[in-house]
């Protein structure tokens, strides 16, 4: 029984009550998420923040350190060798705001190269509690830096953040990993926009984006050999048997990587192997799969180097300076408000 915190003399909610824990209790979130996902008429789909459960969240850790998925240790180079150069650029004080930190591991090249300047605050704003706790035991040792986590989605835990700053003290917003690629353009520019209308002239945001590369790397990159990444999909249906009691036969489905050329997106699908009815108690829901049907359970948008200073133009900031990692096409780009 989920914790509704509050209930009548009788032991039954108030009409406030139920609609408020609907609204936030977030097992609920994802039963109703998932009846919306899987009640599509065309292509069903799960939206891929779901992937990230401690179980998930792990997997994505062993991604990290495959041959076939170069992405983060691209991005943890390039904040490695260039965080001198980036803080250079940076109007000081300032304070940093990380939108899904993870692990923290690559965060702590730029704070380190903060703190031989300034004193820094440093909010990492993250939905898992767990993903939270390792990047504060992650990052706890550096000197000069107080980290403040946020556990809230990425924009009201900006808005939260934001509110505090103080007179004088301009903002650092990092959104690494290239997270941005799993909203599509469109969304990724309104949610630029959205970012940029929290901060004021002159605070900067580090933008990471993937780079388009060779079909056949982008392919091997989401459809490694050990089966880590068909694993990290197939996640999503195990953690939905888990929270909400269903019973998808996780042999009976198949992990697929494609890219979408029109649109420029890896995509991950997990594709039932025959006909097959799948019940869901937790969303009371019962949903039948047609053989060769699949789930859409990700993008992953690439982008190539020219156009990341347009999207950031459109969306109110002007790009000061990039940085292309030399083994893996990927790009750091650090946008400023205007
Ligand atoms: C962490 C969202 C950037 O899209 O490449 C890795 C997630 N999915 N392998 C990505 C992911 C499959 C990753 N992001």
């Amino acid at each position: 029984m989920p914790d509704f915190g509050a209930y009548n003399a009788d032991g039954r909610m108030t009409e406030k009550m139920l609609t408020q824990s609907i609204v936030t209790n977030p097992s609920f979130e994802f039963a109703a998420d998932v009846r919306t996902g899987l009640t599509k008429s065309k292509q069903k789909e799960l939206p891929s923040k779901y992937l990230y459960d401690d179980v998930g969240s792990a997997l994505f850790e062993v991604i990290s350190f495959l041959p076939e998925y170069g992405l983060t240790r691209a991005d943890e180079r390039l904040l490695r060798r260039h965080a001198g150069d980036i803080v250079d650029l940076l109007q000081t004080p300032i304070a940093v705001a990380e939108l899904g930190s993870g692990s923290g591991k690559k965060t702590r090249w730029i704070l380190e190269a903060l703190c031989r300047r300034q004193h820094t605050s440093y909010y990492p704003i993250e939905i898992s509690p767990t993903a939270l706790a390792m990047c504060e035991r992650e990052l706890r040792d550096i000197e000069c830096t107080s980290i403040l986590g946020c556990e809230r989605e990425y924009l009201d835990g900006l808005l939260e953040v934001a509110a505090k700053r103080h007179r004088g003290e301009h903002f650092l917003v990092l959104f690494l990993g290239s997270t941005i690629g799993n909203f599509d353009r469109m969304a990724g520019l309104k949610f630029l926009n959205q970012v940029r209308r929290i901060l004021e002239p002159g605070d900067s945001m580090l933008l990471g984006t993937d780079l388009e590369k060779s079909y056949a790397q982008m392919i091997a990159g989401y459809d490694d050999e050990l089966g880590v990444t068909a694993a990290f999909n197939l996640n999503l249906l195990a953690r939905i048997n888990r929270e909400l009691d269903a019973d998808f036969d996780l042999s009976q489905f198949q992990h697929v990587a494609r890219f979408n050329r029109e649109v420029r997106s890896i995509e991950m699908h997990l594709r039932s192997k025959r006909k097959q009815m799948v019940t869901i108690p937790g969303s009371e829901l019962v949903v039948e799969f047609v053989e060769g049907e699949t789930i859409w359970t990700e993008s992953s948008h690439k982008y190539s180097l020219t156009e990341v200073p347009r999207l950031a133009r459109s969306a109110g900031f002007r790009c000061q300076a990039q940085w292309v990692d030399e083994q893996w096409p990927f790009a750091e780009s650090l946008l400023v408000a205007e």
